[in-house]
């Protein structure tokens, strides 16, 4: 597997990564995944502290300990992740590129050092409220607002489908302001602000899922994100978020296609293996095809990023192809494995569920469709 052998273009550190976070998955969470997507549960608290020491937390930030590497090893990092579930690497993609990097992008000296270093250790953990019930897709018409009184800031709305929402010790908000969309640090446990879960979801059931509810929440003057007004703030972070998809899906397709590989060579029917059958060869060629372009995809865009920066039309081009290619590769793979395609005992349905939320979070495909659209007719059909 691996005929274009992608990896051997990768550098001796970035091995290295690959290397430790596999095992990391192997061992913590690979044998465990499945019962916890069976009873809805993750297990953040155990699990953070782990991440945080294999400085996979804030992996591409520098300093507050943070681990500084380059954008191909965190991209690495993250396919390792989602070959185990996307929920793993959801975890650590909103801890890591959407709510510390708002700290430590946008934060004053005092915020970068008062969540930073506990969040890249996995001591603490951030959530980033940007959805709302209402507003998915289009954020610039967000409803939650921030009004100022006195020194202080009130806040009124709510969030929703927001990663490690209850468990988060501070929420990155982002609501509307008399001066344009800004973000807030909302610590846990402040008065009128609460958080409930998302239930019955079929799909990234190892990751939880959260309402916000802002009802009147005072935070002090200090609490707001200094560096940056409006929209392009949030989408920022997303930017980073979707940078880390386009990698992990490339590790949720492999998963499936060597689940398939393994079944095709070992189950018989009419007398022979079923991958000695033309049609399945098949299946499994088109596999192989899809996932080595998306291997390519990603590593192309994370030395752009490296080598001055890939512009968000460029990450958009990943996220659309790759989390596309993933989800195709998982259907096939299920049909490889038949009735047994349909159970947990094999990781194919619960990564085929889990990328429907891909396809649809950090921007659905139809967001990244009309972001390609417009840059290549210059005409803008959002609206
Ligand atoms: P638009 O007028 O295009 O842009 C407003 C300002 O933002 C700038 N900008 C970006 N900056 C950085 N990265 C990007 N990707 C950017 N896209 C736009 C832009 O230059 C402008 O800056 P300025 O200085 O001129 O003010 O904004 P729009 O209202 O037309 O919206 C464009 C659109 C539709 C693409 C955007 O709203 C969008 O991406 N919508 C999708 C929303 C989304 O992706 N939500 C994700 C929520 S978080 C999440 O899902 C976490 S899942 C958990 C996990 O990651 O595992
Ligand atoms: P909508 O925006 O209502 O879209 C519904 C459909 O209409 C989609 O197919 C969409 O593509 C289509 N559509 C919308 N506008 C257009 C258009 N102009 N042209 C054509 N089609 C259009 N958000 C956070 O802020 N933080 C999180 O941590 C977070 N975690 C998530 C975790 C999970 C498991 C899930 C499922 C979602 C999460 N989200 C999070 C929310 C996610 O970002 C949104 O679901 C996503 O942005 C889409 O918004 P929506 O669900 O409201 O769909």
């Amino acid at each position: 597997m691996d005929v274009l052998r992608v990896d051997d273009r990768l550098t001796d550190e970035e091995r290295l990564v690959r290397d430790t976070v596999r095992a990391f998955a192997a061992e913590a969470v690979a044998p465990r995944v499945a019962e916890w997507f069976e009873q809805g549960t993750f297990p953040v608290r155990e699990l953070a502290p782990e991440l945080g020491k294999l400085g996979l937390l804030g992996m591409h930030l520098t300093g507050y300990g943070c681990a500084g590497t380059g954008a191909v090893a965190y991209g690495v990092a993250c396919r390792e992740l989602e070959a185990a579930d996307s929920g793993l690497r959801s975890f650590v993609s909103v801890q890591g590129s959407l709510a510390m990097t708002a700290i430590h992008r946008y934060g004053s000296e005092e915020q970068k050092g008062e969540w930073l270093p506990r969040m890249a250790a996995g001591e603490a953990l951030g959530c980033f409220g940007l959805t709302e019930p209402d507003r998915g897709s289009d954020p610039a018409d967000m409803r939650t607002r921030a009004r100022r009184d006195g020194s202080d800031w009130v806040l009124d709305g709510a969030k929703m489908w927001i990663t490690n929402g209850s468990v988060a010790d501070v929420a990155v908000v982002w609501a509307r302001t008399d001066d344009g969309i800004r973000g807030f640090l909302v610590p846990k446990g402040t008065p009128g602000f609460t958080a409930g879960d998302v239930h019955r979801k079929m799909s990234l059931r190892a990751s939880i899922t959260s309402e916000l509810v802002l009802d009147g929440v005072r935070v002090p003057g200090d609490a707001v994100l200094p560096g940056v007004k409006g929209l392009k703030g949030p989408l920022g972070c997303l930017t980073e978020a979707r940078y880390g998809i386009v990698w992990g899906a490339v590790g949720a397709g492999r998963a499936c296609y060597e689940a398939a590989v393994d079944y095709a060579r070992t189950r018989e029917q009419f007398g022979r293996p079923i991958g000695a059958f033309q049609l399945t060869q098949e299946k499994l060629a088109w596999m192989e095809v899809a996932l080595g372009q998306a291997g390519l995809v990603a590593l192309h865009i994370g030395r752009l990023k490296e080598e001055g920066g890939a512009t968000p039309q460029q990450v958009s081009f990943g996220k659309l192809a790759n989390v596309r290619a993933a989800l195709d590769v998982a259907r096939e793979a299920r049909t490889v494995l038949g009735a047994n395609g349909i159970t947990l005992e094999y990781p194919v349905i619960r990564h085929m569920n889990n990328l429907e939320s891909v396809l649809t979070y950090e921007g659905t495909q139809e967001i990244h469709l009309l972001t390609l659209g417009k840059a290549v007719t210059g005409l803008d059909a959002f609206r």
